[in-house]
């Protein structure tokens, strides 16, 4: 990748910048070997339609196919590891006074990275709860007991991944620390995310109101690419690094 040259407006927002959110979706675990939902070829939807699978209706109707779509997703993130974009991510954290990472992704690949306080908005995939009674257990757990159809609840209910599905509101205190991070923010880095699905990808535009600085980091161009102030077009294993390296430039400058 050409190195990155941030023009001298952006390099003194950065210098300046206190309030950093960093927005990822499924792009940010692409280099660990995990497929995307849309975008490329592997990408999950092009197997499955989201209304397939991704809705409480197809859970209702097709339990078993459900179950283990999320069972295999399940073992997959389990045997990856996390890639240069999640450990960057880790280290960003460290060069803002307040630094949030509201991730789309239910890999849970940032915790594994190191990342603390990670706001997950469309839940994780490391905890199953009951669809009757949200009961929680460890995936690893249900997976272990039922690999191909939901574990049943002592309630008699079923056994789902706690992720959020079409049509399912987001987690209200999810949303609401995302929302308001993003509206104060500074500076919002989105990563690896088609900004289609609503509304998390509302969270761009929020920034970009409040007068935050918006860094994508994509290499295809996205709905919100037009808002961006700067456009990293690399994979983001690589054009993070090269993000920080700048960043770290910018912030050594003389305020
Ligand atoms: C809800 C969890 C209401 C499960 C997922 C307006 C307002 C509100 C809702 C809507 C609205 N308009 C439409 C809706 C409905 C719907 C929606 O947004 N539909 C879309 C398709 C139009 N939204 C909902 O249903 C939401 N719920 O609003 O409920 C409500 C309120 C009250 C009461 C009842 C109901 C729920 C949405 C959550 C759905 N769950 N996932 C699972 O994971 O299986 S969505 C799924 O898509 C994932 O979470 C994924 O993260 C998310 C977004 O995709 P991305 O992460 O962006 O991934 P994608 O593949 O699309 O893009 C990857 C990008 O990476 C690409 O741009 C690619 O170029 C790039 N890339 C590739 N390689 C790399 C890379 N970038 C960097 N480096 C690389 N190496
Ligand atoms: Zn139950």
């Amino acid at each position: 990748m050409e190195p990155l040259v941030l023009p001298p407006e952006l390099c003194r927002r950065l210098r300046d910048a206190e309030r950093v959110v960093a927005f990822t979706g499924a792009g940010v675990s692409q280099e660990s070997g995990l497929a995307t939902f849309r975008g490329r070829d592997d990408a999950l939807w092009q197997r499955f339609r989201p209304e397939e699978l991704a809705t409480p209706q197809a859970f209702e109707r097709h339990p078993r196919r459900v179950w283990q779509w999320y069972a295999s997703r399940f073992g997959t993130a389990s045997a990856v590891e996390p890639n240069p974009a999640h450990h960057a991510l880790v280290r960003f954290a460290d060069l803002f006074p307040s630094f949030l990472l509201v991730t789309q992704n239910v890999d849970g690949l940032h915790q594994r990275a190191g990342s603390r306080g990670v706001v997950e908005l469309h839940g994780t995939l490391r905890h199953a709860r009951c669809h009757a009674c949200d009961r929680r257990m460890e995936m690893r757990d249900a997976v272990e007991r039922s690999p191909e159809e939901p574990p049943a609840c002592a309630c008699g209910g079923l056994f789902r991944p706690a992720v959020v599905w079409f049509g399912e509101p987001l987690p209200l205190a999810a949303l609401e620390r995302a929302t308001t991070a993003a509206a104060g923010a500074d500076l919002l880095l989105a990563v690896g995310t088609s900004a289609t699905v609503f509304p998390a990808a509302g969270l761009i535009e929020l920034a970009h109101r409040g007068g935050a600085a918006v860094i994508e980091v994509n290499p295809q161009p996205t709905a919100f690419s037009g808002l961006a102030d700067l456009r990293v077009t690399a994979p983001a294993g690589v054009g993070l690094p090269a993000l920080e390296a700048e960043v770290r430039r910018c912030r050594r400058a003389p305020s």
